[in-house]
Protein backbone atom coordinates (compact mmCIF):
# COMPACT_ATOMS: atom_id res chain seq x y z
CA UNK A 1 0.00 0.00 0.00
CA UNK A 2 1.34 3.51 -0.55
CA UNK A 3 2.33 6.26 1.63
CA UNK A 4 -0.69 8.57 2.03
CA UNK A 5 0.94 12.26 1.48
CA UNK A 6 -0.13 15.80 1.80
CA UNK A 7 2.51 18.35 0.35
CA UNK A 8 2.30 21.53 2.12
CA UNK A 9 4.61 24.17 0.85
CA UNK A 10 7.98 23.04 2.18
CA UNK A 11 6.63 20.61 4.82
CA UNK A 12 5.50 17.62 4.43
CA UNK A 13 2.70 15.36 6.30
CA UNK A 14 2.74 11.50 5.55
CA UNK A 15 0.63 8.52 6.66
CA UNK A 16 1.70 4.85 6.89
CA UNK A 17 -1.35 3.30 5.60
CA UNK A 18 -1.11 0.00 8.04
CA UNK A 19 -0.81 2.89 11.15
CA UNK A 20 -1.93 5.94 10.07
CA UNK A 21 -1.24 8.68 12.57
CA UNK A 22 -3.83 11.19 12.75
CA UNK A 23 -2.27 14.76 12.60
CA UNK A 24 -4.03 18.06 14.18
CA UNK A 25 -5.11 21.74 12.76
CA UNK A 26 -5.51 23.81 15.64
CA UNK A 27 -8.07 26.28 15.02
CA UNK A 28 -7.39 29.61 15.33
CA UNK A 29 -9.98 32.54 14.69
CA UNK A 30 -9.47 36.10 14.64
CA UNK A 31 -13.07 36.83 14.63
CA UNK A 32 -15.67 39.15 16.25
CA UNK A 33 -18.54 36.04 16.02
CA UNK A 34 -16.94 32.63 15.71
CA UNK A 35 -19.37 30.11 17.22
CA UNK A 36 -17.28 28.78 19.59
CA UNK A 37 -14.14 31.37 20.38
CA UNK A 38 -15.74 34.42 18.57
CA UNK A 39 -14.11 37.77 19.78
CA UNK A 40 -11.44 36.45 22.29
CA UNK A 41 -8.47 36.80 19.80
CA UNK A 42 -9.07 39.51 18.00
CA UNK A 43 -5.53 41.40 18.08
CA UNK A 44 -2.88 39.87 16.75
CA UNK A 45 -0.67 39.60 19.94
CA UNK A 46 -3.57 37.34 21.28
CA UNK A 47 -4.14 35.61 18.32
CA UNK A 48 -0.31 34.83 17.70
CA UNK A 49 -0.23 33.58 21.59
CA UNK A 50 -2.68 31.69 21.35
CA UNK A 51 -1.44 29.92 18.18
CA UNK A 52 1.77 29.08 19.68
CA UNK A 53 0.20 27.59 22.42
CA UNK A 54 -1.44 25.27 20.05
CA UNK A 55 1.28 24.57 18.49
CA UNK A 56 2.91 23.45 22.01
CA UNK A 57 0.24 21.66 22.74
CA UNK A 58 0.90 19.25 19.15
CA UNK A 59 -0.80 21.11 16.53
CA UNK A 60 1.28 19.79 13.60
CA UNK A 61 -0.57 22.43 11.38
CA UNK A 62 -2.46 25.96 12.90
CA UNK A 63 -5.70 27.31 10.90
CA UNK A 64 -6.21 31.12 10.74
CA UNK A 65 -9.45 32.34 9.89
CA UNK A 66 -10.67 35.73 10.06
CA UNK A 67 -14.87 35.43 8.99
CA UNK A 68 -16.87 33.27 10.54
CA UNK A 69 -19.10 30.81 8.46
CA UNK A 70 -20.90 29.65 11.43
CA UNK A 71 -24.66 28.93 10.12
CA UNK A 72 -25.86 32.47 9.63
CA UNK A 73 -23.13 33.78 10.02
CA UNK A 74 -22.91 37.18 7.34
CA UNK A 75 -19.68 37.58 4.87
CA UNK A 76 -17.12 40.34 5.25
CA UNK A 77 -14.82 42.04 2.72
CA UNK A 78 -12.02 40.97 1.29
CA UNK A 79 -10.17 44.37 2.85
CA UNK A 80 -12.19 43.38 6.33
CA UNK A 81 -10.88 39.98 6.36
CA UNK A 82 -6.86 40.99 5.34
CA UNK A 83 -7.18 43.71 8.07
CA UNK A 84 -7.76 40.88 10.72
CA UNK A 85 -5.45 38.01 9.40
CA UNK A 86 -2.75 39.58 7.60
CA UNK A 87 -1.18 41.23 11.09
CA UNK A 88 -1.57 37.55 12.47
CA UNK A 89 -0.04 36.00 10.03
CA UNK A 90 3.06 38.18 9.97
CA UNK A 91 4.03 37.83 13.33
CA UNK A 92 2.38 33.65 13.07
CA UNK A 93 5.25 33.06 10.65
CA UNK A 94 8.22 34.32 12.51
CA UNK A 95 6.98 32.67 15.17
CA UNK A 96 5.93 28.90 14.35
CA UNK A 97 7.66 26.07 13.05
CA UNK A 98 4.69 24.26 12.09
CA UNK A 99 2.85 25.44 8.87
CA UNK A 100 0.31 28.04 8.83
CA UNK A 101 -3.21 27.55 6.81
CA UNK A 102 -5.33 30.08 6.22
CA UNK A 103 -9.02 29.70 6.10
CA UNK A 104 -10.53 31.88 3.39
CA UNK A 105 -13.05 31.54 0.26
CA UNK A 106 -11.66 34.44 -1.26
CA UNK A 107 -8.54 34.40 -3.72
CA UNK A 108 -7.52 38.42 -3.30
CA UNK A 109 -7.23 37.25 0.59
CA UNK A 110 -5.48 33.70 -0.11
CA UNK A 111 -2.80 35.85 -2.41
CA UNK A 112 -2.08 38.67 0.32
CA UNK A 113 -1.85 35.30 2.94
CA UNK A 114 0.55 33.14 0.51
CA UNK A 115 2.41 36.18 0.11
CA UNK A 116 3.80 36.79 3.29
CA UNK A 117 4.75 32.91 3.32
CA UNK A 118 1.21 30.76 4.82
CA UNK A 119 1.43 27.41 3.20
CA UNK A 120 -1.90 25.81 3.04
CA UNK A 121 -5.35 27.35 1.89
CA UNK A 122 -8.30 26.13 3.62
CA UNK A 123 -11.59 26.66 1.43
CA UNK A 124 -14.90 25.54 3.09
CA UNK A 125 -16.44 26.19 -0.67
CA UNK A 126 -14.87 23.33 -2.23
CA UNK A 127 -14.28 25.63 -4.93
CA UNK A 128 -17.65 26.55 -5.11
CA UNK A 129 -16.88 30.20 -6.95
CA UNK A 130 -14.71 28.51 -9.79
CA UNK A 131 -10.87 27.71 -9.95
CA UNK A 132 -9.44 30.92 -9.14
CA UNK A 133 -8.54 30.14 -5.36
CA UNK A 134 -7.10 26.75 -7.03
CA UNK A 135 -4.99 29.13 -9.46
CA UNK A 136 -3.36 31.34 -6.34
CA UNK A 137 -2.70 27.87 -4.65
CA UNK A 138 -0.80 26.42 -7.83
CA UNK A 139 1.12 29.90 -8.07
CA UNK A 140 2.50 29.27 -4.81
CA UNK A 141 2.97 25.44 -4.51
CA UNK A 142 0.67 25.88 -1.34
CA UNK A 143 -1.65 23.12 0.19
CA UNK A 144 -5.00 23.22 -1.00
CA UNK A 145 -8.10 21.59 1.58
CA UNK A 146 -11.48 21.03 -0.68
CA UNK A 147 -14.91 20.89 1.98
CA UNK A 148 -17.82 20.08 1.03
CA UNK A 149 -20.40 22.50 1.67
CA UNK A 150 -24.37 22.89 0.11
CA UNK A 151 -25.17 26.52 -0.16
CA UNK A 152 -24.13 29.58 1.60
CA UNK A 153 -23.11 29.86 5.36
CA UNK A 154 -26.23 32.31 5.57
CA UNK A 155 -28.64 29.39 3.95
CA UNK A 156 -26.64 25.88 4.27
CA UNK A 157 -28.83 24.74 7.16
CA UNK A 158 -32.44 25.63 5.46
CA UNK A 159 -33.65 22.20 5.04
CA UNK A 160 -30.61 20.50 4.13
CA UNK A 161 -31.58 17.27 2.02
CA UNK A 162 -30.02 14.42 0.61
CA UNK A 163 -30.93 11.45 -1.67
CA UNK A 164 -27.23 9.67 -1.11
CA UNK A 165 -25.21 11.49 1.48
CA UNK A 166 -21.93 9.76 0.36
CA UNK A 167 -22.28 9.47 -2.62
CA UNK A 168 -23.43 13.17 -3.21
CA UNK A 169 -20.72 14.23 -1.25
CA UNK A 170 -18.14 12.77 -2.40
CA UNK A 171 -18.72 13.43 -5.96
CA UNK A 172 -18.80 17.28 -5.52
CA UNK A 173 -15.54 16.44 -3.56
CA UNK A 174 -14.25 15.01 -6.86
CA UNK A 175 -15.29 17.43 -9.22
CA UNK A 176 -13.78 19.99 -6.89
CA UNK A 177 -10.68 18.13 -6.99
CA UNK A 178 -10.51 17.73 -10.45
CA UNK A 179 -10.94 21.61 -10.70
CA UNK A 180 -7.88 21.91 -8.24
CA UNK A 181 -5.72 19.83 -10.51
CA UNK A 182 -6.60 21.21 -13.91
CA UNK A 183 -5.55 24.62 -12.12
CA UNK A 184 -2.24 23.59 -11.41
CA UNK A 185 -2.55 22.38 -7.53
CA UNK A 186 -0.39 18.94 -7.33
CA UNK A 187 -2.47 15.99 -6.84
CA UNK A 188 -0.66 15.32 -3.55
CA UNK A 189 -0.99 18.99 -2.27
CA UNK A 190 -4.67 18.75 -1.73
CA UNK A 191 -6.64 17.59 1.18
CA UNK A 192 -11.04 16.79 1.51
CA UNK A 193 -13.28 17.27 3.81
CA UNK A 194 -16.75 16.12 3.97
CA UNK A 195 -17.65 19.69 5.67
CA UNK A 196 -19.30 18.42 9.40
CA UNK A 197 -22.12 21.39 10.05
CA UNK A 198 -21.88 23.15 6.63
CA UNK A 199 -25.09 22.15 4.66
CA UNK A 200 -26.03 19.18 6.81
CA UNK A 201 -28.11 17.97 9.71
CA UNK A 202 -27.17 16.68 13.20
CA UNK A 203 -27.99 12.99 11.52
CA UNK A 204 -26.13 13.70 8.29
CA UNK A 205 -22.97 14.91 10.95
CA UNK A 206 -23.14 11.27 12.55
CA UNK A 207 -22.98 9.42 9.40
CA UNK A 208 -20.43 11.13 7.90
CA UNK A 209 -18.17 10.65 10.96
CA UNK A 210 -18.97 6.88 10.77
CA UNK A 211 -18.47 6.75 7.08
CA UNK A 212 -15.84 8.84 6.67
CA UNK A 213 -14.43 5.68 4.86
CA UNK A 214 -16.68 6.03 1.47
CA UNK A 215 -14.24 8.93 0.91
CA UNK A 216 -11.20 6.69 0.38
CA UNK A 217 -11.86 6.53 -3.01
CA UNK A 218 -11.09 9.76 -3.78
CA UNK A 219 -7.36 9.01 -2.41
CA UNK A 220 -6.42 12.31 -0.69
CA UNK A 221 -6.17 12.80 3.27
CA UNK A 222 -9.35 13.37 4.72
CA UNK A 223 -9.30 16.51 6.65
CA UNK A 224 -12.88 16.71 9.39
CA UNK A 225 -13.64 19.46 11.43
CA UNK A 226 -16.17 18.19 14.02
CA UNK A 227 -14.87 20.36 17.30
CA UNK A 228 -17.30 21.77 19.27
CA UNK A 229 -19.75 21.59 16.83
CA UNK A 230 -24.08 21.94 16.73
CA UNK A 231 -24.51 17.94 15.84
CA UNK A 232 -22.75 17.46 19.46
CA UNK A 233 -25.61 19.73 21.47
CA UNK A 234 -27.95 18.20 19.55
CA UNK A 235 -26.70 14.78 21.25
CA UNK A 236 -26.15 16.32 24.57
CA UNK A 237 -27.81 19.51 24.34
CA UNK A 238 -25.13 21.69 25.63
CA UNK A 239 -23.85 25.12 24.64
CA UNK A 240 -20.09 25.33 22.65
CA UNK A 241 -17.93 26.31 25.43
CA UNK A 242 -19.20 22.80 27.32
CA UNK A 243 -18.74 20.12 24.19
CA UNK A 244 -15.46 19.29 25.14
CA UNK A 245 -15.81 15.65 25.57
CA UNK A 246 -18.46 15.35 23.13
CA UNK A 247 -15.84 16.82 20.27
CA UNK A 248 -13.15 13.79 22.15
CA UNK A 249 -15.72 11.05 21.20
CA UNK A 250 -16.37 12.61 17.45
CA UNK A 251 -13.08 12.91 17.02
CA UNK A 252 -12.15 8.90 18.19
CA UNK A 253 -15.03 7.87 16.12
CA UNK A 254 -13.14 9.80 13.21
CA UNK A 255 -9.67 8.16 13.69
CA UNK A 256 -11.63 5.01 13.46
CA UNK A 257 -13.50 5.98 10.44
CA UNK A 258 -10.36 7.09 8.82
CA UNK A 259 -9.46 10.54 9.26
CA UNK A 260 -6.22 11.77 8.26
CA UNK A 261 -6.55 15.60 10.06
CA UNK A 262 -8.85 16.77 12.42
CA UNK A 263 -9.23 20.55 12.56
CA UNK A 264 -9.90 21.10 16.44
CA UNK A 265 -9.89 23.64 19.25
CA UNK A 266 -9.01 22.06 22.16
CA UNK A 267 -5.04 20.59 20.67
CA UNK A 268 -4.17 18.95 23.72
CA UNK A 269 -7.11 17.33 24.72
CA UNK A 270 -7.59 15.70 21.28
CA UNK A 271 -4.30 14.72 21.28
CA UNK A 272 -4.14 12.76 24.26
CA UNK A 273 -7.84 11.27 23.58
CA UNK A 274 -6.65 10.08 19.90
CA UNK A 275 -3.16 8.63 20.97
CA UNK A 276 -5.14 6.55 22.89
CA UNK A 277 -7.64 5.41 20.35
CA UNK A 278 -4.69 5.05 17.81
CA UNK A 279 -3.18 2.86 20.74
CA UNK A 280 -5.77 0.51 21.05
CA UNK A 281 -6.51 0.44 16.84
CA UNK A 282 -2.60 -0.99 16.53
CA UNK A 283 -2.96 -3.41 19.63
CA UNK A 284 -2.46 -6.93 18.46
CA UNK A 285 -5.75 -8.95 18.33
CA UNK A 286 -4.57 -11.15 20.91
N1 LIG B 1 -15.31 24.36 10.15
C1 LIG B 1 -15.28 25.68 10.43
C2 LIG B 1 -14.38 26.53 9.79
N2 LIG B 1 -13.48 26.05 8.90
N3 LIG B 1 -12.57 24.23 7.72
C3 LIG B 1 -12.60 22.93 7.40
N4 LIG B 1 -11.72 22.45 6.50
N5 LIG B 1 -13.48 22.06 7.99
C4 LIG B 1 -14.39 22.47 8.90
O1 LIG B 1 -15.19 21.63 9.38
C5 LIG B 1 -14.41 23.87 9.25
C6 LIG B 1 -13.48 24.72 8.62
C7 LIG B 1 -16.24 26.24 11.42
O2 LIG B 1 -15.69 26.22 12.71
P1 LIG B 1 -15.01 27.47 13.44
O3 LIG B 1 -13.84 27.99 12.66
O4 LIG B 1 -14.70 27.08 14.82
O5 LIG B 1 -16.16 28.54 13.50
P2 LIG B 1 -16.49 29.85 12.67
O6 LIG B 1 -16.73 29.45 11.25
O7 LIG B 1 -17.72 30.40 13.35
O8 LIG B 1 -15.30 30.78 12.77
Amino acid sequence: MRLTTLRVRGHALSWDPARPRVRLMGVVNVTPDSFADGGRFLDAEAACRHACALAAEGADILDVGAESTRPGSRSVSAAEEQDRLLPVLERLLKEASCPVSVDTTKPDVAEAALALGAHMVNDVTGLAAGPELARVCARYGAALCLTHMRGTPATMQEAPHYDDLLGEVRARLAAAVATAEAAGVAADAICVDPGIGFGKTAAHNLTLLKRLDALAPLEKPILVGPSRKNFIGAVLDLPPAERLEGTLAACVAAVQSGAHILRVHDVGAVRRAVRVAEAIRDAPDA
